[in-house]
C-alpha cells in the first residue's frame, strides 16, 4: 500500500516541488519542517552524474535564518565560536553553533551580506527560535526571521560550466564559499560556490519562491548539453567524502571536537560567545569520542534498511555507526560513526545490530576518498 504525507505548514513543500515530481522524485525525508527529495529511483545514475558529470538538487530545506539590524554583528558573534571580525561581506563561513555546554546544535554556513545583515544557512533544527531567544535575552536590536530563500544546488565536475552557461563566465571567478547577488532575467539569486558534496559546485539561492519552476527549467535547459539530471544530497558520496550530517552523525552530547569541526572553533573568540568556556575546557581536557570510518565485512550491500548498530570490542560497546552504505568505488560496505578514543584507526571491531546480527569491521580514517 503506498502511503502519503499530508502537506501543511508543519510539512511544507519547496518552490521546486512540482518540478521534482515532474522529474521523477520517488522518495522524501523531512528537514526543517519541509519535504526534502532523497531519490529519483536510480541511485547508480545519480552517483555517476554527481561524481563524473553534473546534478541539480532541490535543497530548499536548507532554510535561511536572516539576522538584520544594528546589532546583527554582535548577535552572530555571540552565537558562533569563531572570530567573526575577520569575516568579510560576500563570504560564507562554516560555523559550529553550540549551546552553553559546548554541545553542537547546528552546523550552518554563515553568509555575511553586510555589517547589519547575515544569513545562517542551517541544517535540520529550529535555529530561528534559538537566535530569537538569545537576541531578546541579550537585549540586541535585531530582527530574526526566515526569508523567502530556497537553495538549488548544482554539484559535480561540470557544475561550473552549467552555471557559466546560465549566468555568464563571471561566475568562474567566484571563490570557494564566496557569493554574489545576481539576476537571471528577473529571477533574483545569490550565487555561491558551495554545496554538500566534495565534487565541486554552486548553490543558487532563489530569493523569490514564486519563481521556483522557472529557475528549475532554466537550469535544466542550461545543463542539457552537459547531461544534467536531478539528484539529492548523496549518501554514498558524502560518506566516502566524510561530510558531517548534523542530526544523523551527531547526538545530544556531541561537541565539535569529536566530529572534526575543531578547526572551525577559535578558542580565543570573545568571552561572551555562547559555549566558549565549555569549548575551552573540552579542548584542554581532550575528547572521549572521535568520528571515524569503518570498512564493514558483509556479503550483502548495506543501507538504511539495515538500521544502525553498536560498535563493540571484546563484547564491550565502544561506539555507534550512524550511516552505512555499499560503495561501488571502494568495492566495500563502508560506514561512519562515533567511537571511543580508546580505539584507533586499523583496529578490528564488531558491529552489533538491533536484530542480533554481528559483522566484523575495521576502523579507518576519514575521508575514504
Ligand atoms: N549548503 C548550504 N547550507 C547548508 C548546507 C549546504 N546548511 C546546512 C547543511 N548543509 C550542513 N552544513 C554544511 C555545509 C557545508 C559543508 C559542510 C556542512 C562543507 N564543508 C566543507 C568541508 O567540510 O570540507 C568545507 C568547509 C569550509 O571550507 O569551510 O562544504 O550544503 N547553503
Amino acid at each position: 500500500m503506498p502511503h502519503f504525507i499530508t502537506h501543511s505548514p508543519r510539512v511544507r513543500v519547496s518552490p521546486f516541488y512540482a518540478a521534482t515530481v515532474a522529474d521523477g522524485v520517488v522518495s522524501f525525508s523531512t528537514y526543517n519542517h519541509m519535504l526534502m527529495p532523497t531519490g529519483y529511483g536510480d541511485p547508480v545514475a545519480e552517483y555517476e552524474r554527481l561524481t563524473n558529470g553534473v546534478s541539480m538538487w532541490d535543497v530548499a530545506v536548507e532554510r535561511q535564518v536572516e539576522i538584520r539590524g544594528p546589532d546583527a554583528a554582535r548577535l552572530v558573534q555571540v552565537l558562533a565560536p569563531r572570530k567573526l571580525d575577520l569575516l568579510r561581506e560576500g563570504v560564507g563561513w562554516y560555523v559550529p553553533l553550540c549551546d552553553h555546554r559546548g554541545v553542537l546544535i547546528n552546523d550552518p554556513v554563515l553568509l555575511k551580506h553586510a555589517d547589519d545583515r547575515y544569513w545562517l544557512s542551517i541544517a535540520d533544527c529550529d535555529v530561528k527560535l534559538w537566535c530569537q531567544a538569545i537576541a531578546a535575552e541579550r537585549g540586541f536590536d535585531v530582527e530574526v526571521f526566515e526569508p523567502d530563500v530556497s537553495p538549488l544546488a548544482i554539484q559535480g565536475p561540470r557544475a561550473e560550466d552549467v552555471v557559466a552557461a546560465l549566468l555568464g563566465d563571471e561566475i568562474r571567478a567566484i571563490r570557494h564559499f564566496h557569493f554574489r547577488s545576481m539576476n537571471l532575467d528577473g529571477i533574483p539569486l545569490v550565487v555561491a560556490r558551495s554545496g554538500w558534496s566534495k565534487q565541486g559546485g554552486f548553490e543558487l539561492y532563489l530569493m523569490d519562491g514564486v519563481r521556483g519552476e522557472a529557475l528549475w527549467q532554466r537550469v535544466k535547459t542550461a545543463g542539457a548539453p552537459f547531461d544534467i539530471g536531478p539528484g539529492c544530497p548523496n549518501t554514498v558520496e558524502r560518506i566516502e567524502s566524510g561530510l558531517l550530517s548534523f542530526g544523523g552523525d551527531t547526538d545530544h552530547q556531541t561537541n565539535p571536537f569529536e566530529v572534526g569541526l575543531g578547526r572551525y572553533v577559535d578558542l580565543d573568540a570573545p568571552d561572551d560567545v555562547i559555549g566558549i568556556e565549555a569549548l575551552r575546557r573540552i579542548s584542554s581536557e581532550g575528547v572521549a569520542r572521535q568520528r571515524l570510518g569503518v570498512f564493514i565485512d558483509s556479503e550483502n550491500h548495506l543501507g538504511y534498511d539495515d538500521g544502525y548498530c553498536d560498535v563493540a570490542v571484546d563484547g564491550e560497546v565502544i561506539g555507534r555507526i550512524t550511516a552505512q552504505v555499499y560503495s561501488e568505488r571502494l568495492k566495500s560496505n563502508i560506514g561512519i560513526g562515533l567511537v571511543s578514543t580508546s580505539v584507533a584507526v586499523g583496529d578490528a571491531v564488531t558491529l552489533v545490530y538491533a536484530d542480533g546480527r554481528q559483522l566484523p569491521a575495521r576502523l579507518t580514517a576519514l575521508p575514504f576518498i
